[in-house]
């Protein structure tokens, strides 16, 4: 249901941001537990009050790095990612050279074809994984993410898995390939398996990434690498946890 959103009303951008998955729903591209997925993201982003985190600017200034020095860089997108952030990823295949995939966790040929056409909309060319063009199988997945492009994921040297889950994660990263996730959850499954995890809602992550692309395009390979190599994902994750941490005991404390 639609409502006419008041510019002034403090929660504005986040009713924005819920209008655009309910339109993703009614048009059928997001899956119904997509909705319920962004509500567990929500409430993380609260408790990070709904800002980008220095561990989250870091980590993202390393996914730069590590997609510009990536050989075959590949971003999976699923039913949230396209009704969120279709321009983006669009934006950001064509800066990082990175193919585009669908990969669904609730998989249905129709939706993917509604997700290509989605994307195509926002300008991509080659979107790789829709039916039965995803050939591959990665080996031990049991859910249907296991389908993947010969072209595209399952040769792949870098995957940005944004929303994902943590099965997957592990599975690519078991097939030795690097992967960079956007969740909101420092605790989830997918962001401790993830090579470089960006703490932060995709909404704000992904501008974000195609800026620092930009920023570290004259860079030399050996000064990316190293961005990437001195990067550690526990410790930035621990970094996430502990500013929830501090901000929820300094509201504590403000309540007393
Ligand atoms: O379109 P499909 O079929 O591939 O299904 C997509 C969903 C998201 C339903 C599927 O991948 C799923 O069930 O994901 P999970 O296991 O619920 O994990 C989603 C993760 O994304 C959770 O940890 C959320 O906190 C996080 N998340 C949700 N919204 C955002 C987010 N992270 C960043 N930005 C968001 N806007």
């Amino acid at each position: 249901m639609r409502i006419n959103i008041p510019k002034d009303h403090p929660r504005a951008e986040s009713l924005r941001i819920r209008e655009k998955l309910e339109e993703g729903f009614e048009k059928g591209l997001v899956a119904s537990a997509g909705l319920i997925a962004h509500g567990r993201g929500e409430a993380f982003d609260y408790l990070l009050g709904e800002r980008t985190i220095p561990p989250a600017s870091q980590a993202i200034r390393t996914a730069a790095a590590m997609l510009l020095t990536a050989e075959n860089p590949v971003i999976s997108v699923n039913g949230n990612t396209a009704a969120l952030v279709a321009d983006e990823i669009v934006r950001i295949s064509k800066s990082a050279k990175a193919k585009i995939e669908v990969n669904l966790f609730y998989r249905s040929t129709e939706r993917e074809i509604k997700i290509k056409d989605r994307l195509e909309k926002a300008g991509a060319s080659n979107v790789l994984g829709v039916s039965r063009e995803a050939d591959a199988r990665i080996p031990e997945l049991g859910s249907e993410r296991c389908c993947v492009d010969s072209r595209g994921m399952y040769t792949a040297d870098v995957v940005v898995i944004p929303l994902e889950d943590g099965d997957r994660t592990e599975a690519l990263s078991k097939m030795g390939k690097k992967t960079i996730a956007v969740d909101l959850n420092p605790l989830s499954r997918t962001s401790q398996k993830a090579s470089i995890t960006i703490v932060d809602n995709i909404v704000r992550a992904l501008p974000t990434l195609t800026e620092n692309i930009k920023d570290l395009e004259g860079k030399s390979d050996l000064e990316l690498e190293r961005i990437w190599k001195e990067f550690d994902n526990t410790k930035n994750l621990k970094k996430c946890v502990e500013i929830i941490n501090k901000r929820l005991t300094r509201m504590a404390k403000e309540a007393n």
